[in-house]
C-alpha cells in the first residue's frame, strides 16, 4: 500500500524551499530547451590547451547566463540515462544497474509530464537508436509526446564519427525539426560526439591534443572543443529561426568523461595528486541557465551554491511558473535564497559547504586534507535517508499512490 509514502512525504517536505518571487515564472510559456552535454566536466571550463581556449563559447556564455560552478553529477552505472532520470524526477538513480532498464514501467511524476499538463509539446532529441538505454520504453513512463531518435535524422557516413551523428549536424537538423514543433515546447537534447573514445575527423579538430600517456585524456580536450563549437552554431541557428527570444536554454554535463583509470595523466594535467578528495571534486559538471532578455547582454552571474542534478527539476518547475510545494522531489530550487548547500552522490559520498565525505573519510575543503570523522557525522544520516527513501519509491513503485493535489 501507500503508507510508506507518508514518511517519505514528511522527509521531502522538510527539504522544500520557497522560490525566489523575482524568479518564479520568469520563463513561463516560453519554450524550454535542455541540453545534456555528453561527458562534460567542469575542469575544462575557462582553461587553455596549448595556448588556446578549450571552451571559448561556454566561457563567453558565462557572462550571459547563470553559471553554477559547484554543481555535481549524481549518476551511477546508468550514466546518461541516470542523468535523464535525475532531471525528470528529482529522484536518485539506483546503486546498481540502470533504473531505465530495471524500473521502466514505474509510475513517475516527471518534469515532462508537468509541462505536458500545462499544454507543452514535450520531446527528447537524440540521434541514436531509440532502444539504447531502453529509452523507447522508459520514455513512455516519463511521458514525452515524442522521441526524435536516429530514424528522424538524416545520418550518413559523412556526418558521423565514433558513436554516430556528429554534434554540429545534429544541432542543425534539430533546429529544423524544432521549427516544425507546436509551441510552447519542452525538448531535451542529448549530444554524442564528446563520448569515450573521443574520436574526431581531422577537419573537426580545432585545437591540438594534450600530451600525456592517456590518449583518452589527450583527445578529450579536442572533442570538448568540438562540442563547444557545435553549441555556438546552435545558438546562432536558434536566433536565425526566431526560436531564441522566446526560449530558455539550460545545459549541464551528464557525468564524468575521464574515469579514475586516467589518474596518472590527470595528475600531470592538474599538477597535483588525485586524492579521493580531488576525485570527488572532479565530479563537478557545468550548469548553465540562459534566459534571453534576463541573463543575456552581460546580465549573467556565476553562482557558487552547491547543487546537483537532483535540483534541476524543482529549479526548472519554478522558472516555468509551476509550484513544487507538494512534489516528491529530493532536490531543491537552486535559485531560491533558501537553497541548502548539500549534495549526495549515489555511493553515499556527500558534499557540504565545508566538507567532502568520500571513501569513509571526512575531508576539509579548506585544507583538502582528512579531518575528524565527527565533522561529517551530522550529515551521514541525512545522506543515507535521502538515498534510502528514493530507493523505496523506485523499488516499491510508490508514486502509484501519490496524488498530485495542487
Ligand atoms: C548513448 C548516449 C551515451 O545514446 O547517451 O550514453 P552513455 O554511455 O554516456 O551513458
Ligand atoms: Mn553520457
Amino acid at each position: 500500500d501507500g503508507s510508506q509514502l507518508v514518511d517519505i512525504e514528511n522527509h521531502v517536505n522538510a527539504k522544500y524551499v520557497k522560490p525566489d518571487p523575482e524568479m518564479f515564472g520568469i520563463a513561463e510559456d516560453r519554450n524550454l530547451i535542455v541540453i545534456s552535454l555528453e561527458s562534460l566536466q567542469n575542469f575544462v571550463i575557462n582553461q587553455e590547451m596549448n595556448g588556446e581556449m578549450v571552451t571559448p563559447f561556454l566561457n563567453e556564455l558565462m557572462e550571459d547566463s547563470y553559471y553554477f560552478d559547484q554543481f555535481y553529477h549524481q549518476t551511477g552505472q546508468g550514466k546518461t540515462s541516470d542523468s535523464e532520470f535525475l532531471l525528470e524526477n528529482s529522484l536518485y538513480p539506483l546503486g546498481r544497474g540502470a533504473v531505465f532498464f530495471t524500473h521502466s514501467g514505474n509510475k513517475l511524476n516527471s518534469l515532462a509530464g508537468k509541462l505536458g499538463d500545462k499544454g507543452y509539446y514535450t520531446s527528447t532529441m537524440h540521434a541514436n537508436n531509440k532502444s539504447f538505454w531502453n529509452r523507447d520504453i522508459m520514455y513512455e513512463s516519463i511521458g514525452y509526446d515524442y522521441f526524435y531518435s536516429a530514424q528522424d535524422y538524416d545520418i550518413t557516413p559523412d556526418n558521423s564519427v565514433g558513436w554516430g551523428m556528429k554534434d554540429i549536424p545534429f544541432f542543425e537538423q534539430s533546429v529544423d525539426l524544432m521549427s516544425t514543433m507546436e509551441q510552447p515546447f519542452y525538448t531535451k537534447m542529448i549530444t554524442l560526439t564528446n563520448h569515450h573514445p573521443f574520436k574526431l575527423d581531422e577537419e573537426d579538430k580545432f585545437i591540438d591534443e594534450y600530451d600525456s600517456k592517456s590518449g583518452t585524456l589527450n583527445r578529450y580536450f579536442q572533442t570538448v572543443r568540438y562540442m563547444d563549437e557545435a553549441l555556438r552554431h546552435f545558438f546562432q541557428q536558434l536566433k536565425e529561426e526566431g526560436l531564441y527570444e522566446n526560449s530558455i536554454i539550460v545545459m549541464y554535463g551528464d557525468h564524468y568523461g575521464i574515469s579514475e583509470n586516467h589518474n596518472e595523466a590527470m595528475e600531470q594535467y592538474l599538477g597535483k595528486e588525485v586524492t579521493p578528495y580531488v576525485s570527488a571534486q572532479l565530479q563537478q559538471v557545468p550548469l548553465y541557465i540562459h534566459i534571453p532578455g534576463v541573463t543575456d547582454q552581460g546580465k549573467g552571474k556565476t553562482i557558487s551554491k552547491i547543487g546537483g542534478q537532483i535540483d534541476l527539476k524543482p529549479t526548472l518547475l519554478h522558472l516555468m511558473g509551476i509550484h513544487s510545494k507538494n512534489d516528491i522531489a529530493f532536490g531543491s530550487d537552486l535559485l531560491s535564497p533558501d537553497h541548502r548547500d548539500f549534495i549526495v552522490f549515489r555511493d553515499g559520498s556527500f558534499i557540504t559547504s565545508e566538507y567532502v565525505y568520500t571513501r569513509n573519510t571526512c575531508y576539509s575543503k579548506e585544507t583538502e586534507e582528512p579531518v575528524e570523522e565527527t565533522f561529517c557525522e551530522p550529515y551521514k544520516e541525512k545522506a543515507s535517508k535521502d538515498l534510502g527513501y528514493s530507493d523505496s519509491i523506485i523499488n516499491g513503485d510508490l508514486l502509484r499512490f501519490y496524488e498530485d493535489d495542487y
